[in-house]
């Protein structure tokens, strides 16, 4: 009798065990997540990642308490087609917005109604740059397209208001307020808490003005790039130098009106939605700012210098805001018992271009924008301090948080969840990821093109005006500075590569007629003909 005892307590505690291991997800575990994501935040700007840049301590609490991806990459580098992907889980060819420009069609499937569907409470908050009502979310307070950095117009389930203040700032309280009051406390919650910054025209909140003043910033090694060998890169509108903008970008707007430049008019709007408080301050900061560089009738490379770092001061000051209210929501998680059964994810819609060769914006398959930071948490499952260094692209999120939930993953979704191998279960991983950025012509003037990335390699092809074909060695020249498309030495690379461009183009469902339409549609949409 007490051996048979033994016996069923073994199994019972057995059971206990297994199923704590278990993946498998049920209604009553069903994890919360918290999906943050910025707009243009470079992983060089986190300090996470230890380029010693700037310090960011609320978000690299998430890669301590959880996982920091080390090859997070987007499939276009550009705002609202990266948003598509990232609530289809398909690629751009496939949700059909390939663009800023052509609409988002809110009436196909996303992550979000599947988990609404499997009894979440859903939210979108801040920026998604996706025209129309949101489909899938319970509430929505959405910015209008781009966003205002002060006074910005919110629309909250379709209904559009201007909230007094700072937008970084609000979009924190929307998201507390959110989480705290409207929602349903009964169920899972899956809340998109999305921030404007640090978009241009990176325009700081008022306490950080001048935060990064006592420090010189060196630009990057090859921000003098002369771009030999890269016909594709020597032709665009992303120079420091040359078109960054002294008014608008660098906010030289002084008082006599002697600095005349393209886009004066447009920060003079932005300045104008400041309140007087909030314009005396940024006077005082500003204005001997522009007494200076009136004074010091810079050229040349000095100049160059001089624009880059006013233009990362500005970046960086934008993106302390966001770290804070990253804190401010992991903070509201702990204190109300919420963190160990919620994922809280920080990512943005693309990287970003920090001086590196010689620009800003994003748009190119060049690592710098190609990248995205991506950091995970999830106390129940990943390990505190967790590297993750497989191929992932924000193609993954979808099928990655209806893993979490324990909801099907539907078979058209192209991206894969990336759960088992942040759990480190397994290593069985893609070796290879597709690219591909259509708006030309366009604002910055960056040309079409696709490509694959492997560990190792890149190649590129840059098409339209211009057939041009780019490989580069990411192992011995990570700065892709070396096009070695033309180097015998690298032909059994070439040949591996272009055969891995088919397959996934196949794989993918990508092919010259689906961007011929693409292509016919956009142009239609700009008033353009080829
Ligand atoms: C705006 C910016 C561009 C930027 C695009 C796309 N100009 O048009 O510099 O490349 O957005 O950015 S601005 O004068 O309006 O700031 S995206 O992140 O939204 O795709
Ligand atoms: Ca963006």
């Amino acid at each position: 009798m007490k051996r048979i005892k033994m016996i069923c307590l073994s199994l019972a505690l057995f059971a206990l065990l297994s199923s704590c291991q278990s993946k498998t997800t049920s209604e009553e575990t069903q994890p919360n997540i918290v999906f943050i994501m910025s707009d243009d935040h470079a992983y060089q700007a986190i300090s996470a990642y230890g380029t010693g840049l700037n310090h960011t301590p609320n978000i690299d609490r998430i890669a301590e308490e959880g996982a920091l991806f080390t090859r997070g990459f987007v499939t276009n580098s550009i705002c609202a087609p990266s948003r598509a992907v990232m609530l289809t889980g398909k690629h751009c060819h496939i949700n059909g917005k390939v663009d800023n420009i052509n609409p988002f069609n809110w009436d196909q499937d996303n992550f979000a109604k599947s988990l609404q569907g499997a009894g979440y409470e859903t939210a979108l908050i801040g920026k998604i740059h996706l025209d129309g009502l949101p489909q899938g979310f319970d509430y929505s307070n959405v910015l209008l397209g781009q966003g205002q950095y002060y006074a910005p117009q919110f629309i909250e389930n379709g209904i559009k208001k201007i909230i007094p203040g700072y937008i970084t700032q609000i979009t924190t309280d929307l998201a507390l307020d959110w989480l705290d009051k409207k929602r349903n406390k009964e169920k899972p919650f899956l809340l998109l808490y999305h921030q404007k910054a640090p978009h241009r025209t990176w325009m700081p909140e008022e306490r950080y003005l001048g935060l990064f003043d006592t420090v010189q910033i060196d630009p990057p090694s090859n921000f003098f790039d002369e771009y030999k060998g890269r016909p594709a890169a020597a032709k665009n509108e992303m120079s420091i130098l040359h078109d960054i903008d002294l008014a608008y970008d660098l906010k030289l707007l002084d008082k006599d009106g002697d600095i005349k430049t393209r886009y004066r008019n447009a920060f003079q709007g932005k300045y104008d939605r400041m309140t007087s408080e909030q314009k005396a301050a940024w006077d005082a900061y500003y204005d001997p700012i522009i007494d200076e560089f009136k004074s010091k009738n810079l050229e040349g490379d000095e100049l160059a210098v001089w624009k880059y770092n006013r233009y990362i001061r500005d970046y960086l000051s934008t993106i302390q805001s966001v770290d804070d209210g990253v804190g401010e929501v992991l903070d509201y998680l702990k204190e109300n018992g919420l963190e160990e059964n919620t994922i809280v994810v920080y990512t943005s819609d693309q990287g970003f271009y920090l001086g590196e060769h010689g620009w800003f914006d994003k748009r190119f398959m060049y690592e710098e924008s190609f990248r995205t930071p991506l950091l995970v948490k999830y106390p129940k499952e990943i390990k505190p301090g967790t590297i993750v260094d497989g191929l992932v692209q924000n193609l993954d999120f979808a099928p990655s948080f209806l893993d979490y939930a324990g909801v099907d993953i539907p078979a058209d979704i192209q991206g894969e969840s990336f759960r088992d191998i942040v759990s480190g279960e397994t290593t069985d991983w893609r070796d290879a990821i597709y690219y591909a950025y259509y708006e030309f012509p366009g604002e910055h003037h960056v040309k079409r093109h696709y490509g694959v990335r492997t560990d190792r390699y890149k190649l590129m092809h840059f098409y339209y005006d211009i057939d041009q074909w780019e490989l580069y060695d990411l192992e011995k020249d990570p700065t892709e500075m070396n096009n070695i498309y033309a180097d015998n030495a690298y032909d059994d690379v070439k040949q591996v590569m272009h055969e891995t461009l088919d397959e996934l183009r196949i794989k993918y469902g990508d092919s010259d007629e689906i961007d011929q339409q693409n292509l016919d549609r956009y142009l239609k949409a700009k008033n353009l003909s080829k």
